[in-house]
């Protein structure tokens, strides 16, 4: 299948994330971008460069506040007298009012962000909007009659919710392909979570909502990351209910445990009967992910593809997370390949 890629993915770089208590650079890191391309490339899928579908699309899921404080943050910092990366020193947690917009810049950075670990950068807009665009062009070709479409997305994107970000995402690649692909005229779209962090941001967008169904398989936020989303409990809301499902798993969960619960969450998407279907797809559930506790070989991800591929669906993927740098190519080429060769 077409992988569509974009090189300004690269001008994301430099940050460093508080994480554990300690800042450190960021593990999600330019180099993985690398690694998928050559991987994806040597597996035979062609790179195509992204078209450019402007922010309208970005615009009708996200808060412009959200938008216009990404575009304009890295400004903003500089015309404080900063430099290099910019993250939150206060949020508006239990306590603090839910209604002020802060007028400057480190408020703005408390307001829109939902963590100390996703640092902005000068580049950070750029890589976003481009690997949006990424996501869209992916969209388009499986809209356009192709069977699937690769978008190597960098930053990830489905932890990025209406009106805030993190979890090193800003602008919900996921999403926009979905929304994409129901813009053209498809009634029901399905996305299905892989990564091994829960895609709260993609849940949120679509919360409320019938038309398109959200799925996700991931750590149980009791102790993995995002922590307060991803419970089972978490189903939907108004016209959405009942058309938002989690299947949280503890930290040790191996092949042997997951691709049953991967199964049933197969099965819940195939129930939707669902006209096309958008991939989160995280390779973090690898056994050597340095931030994550699944326990998923190299020969696993090929049989992910495969059951993806035996839904008989249009199928867009997006690049989500993944942080074992040297592996992460071959694993998500696995994926495409075992879901081509069905
Ligand atoms: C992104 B994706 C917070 C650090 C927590 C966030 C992990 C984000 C994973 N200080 N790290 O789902 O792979
Ligand atoms: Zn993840």
């Amino acid at each position: 299948m077409k992988a569509v890629y974009s090189p300004l993915h690269a001008r994301h770089d430099g940050g460093m994330e508080l994480h554990r208590g300690e800042l450190v650079p960021c593990f999600e890191m330019p180099s993985r971008a690398d690694y998928i391309r050559d991987a994806v490339t040597a597996a035979g899928h062609g790179l195509t460069a992204p078209r450019d579908f402007g922010l309208a699309p970005i615009l009708a899921l996200h808060d412009a506040g959200l938008v216009e404080f990404l575009r304009s943050a890295f400004d903003q910092w500089k015309a404080v007298g900063k430099d290099g990366f910019m993250l939150p020193s206060g949020f508006a947690a239990r306590s603090m009012r839910q209604d002020v917009i802060p007028p400057g810049v480190n408020g703005k950075l408390g307001y829109y962000a939902f963590d100390a670990g996703t640092p902005i950068v000068e580049g950070t807009w750029d890589a976003a909007y481009a690997s949006a665009q990424c996501a869209l062009t992916a969209a388009a070709l499986v809209a356009e009659g192709e069977r699937a479409a690769y978008a190597l997305c960098r930053p990830p994107g489905h932890h990025a919710a209406k009106a805030a970000y993190g979890g090193y995402c800003f602008l919900n690649n996921a999403a926009l392909a979905a929304q994409y692909l129901r813009d053209q005229g498809r009634a029901t779209v399905a996305v299905l979570d892989v990564d091994y962090h829960h895609g709260n941001g993609t849940q949120d967008i679509f919360y409320d909502r019938a038309d398109v169904l959200t799925v996700s398989v991931h750590g149980t936020p009791e102790t993995e990351y995002p922590f307060f989303r991803g419970f089972a409990d978490e189903t939907g809301e108004g016209a959405g209910l009942g058309f938002n499902r989690n299947f949280p798993l503890p930290r040790g969960t191996d092949w042997d445990s997951y691709r049953g619960v991967l199964e049933t969450a197969l099965g819940v998407v195939a129930a939707f009967k669902p006209d096309a279907l958008v991939i989160a797809l995280g390779v973090d559930t690898y056994e050597n992910d340095p931030i994550s506790a699944f326990k998923l070989k190299a020969e696993h991800y090929p049989l992910i593809g495969a059951a993806i591929a035996r839904l008989g669906l249009p199928t867009v993927f997006t690049q989500e997370g993944g942080y074992a740098v040297a592996e992460i190519g071959t694993n998500v080429a696995a994926v495409l390949t075992g879901f081509e060769r069905v």
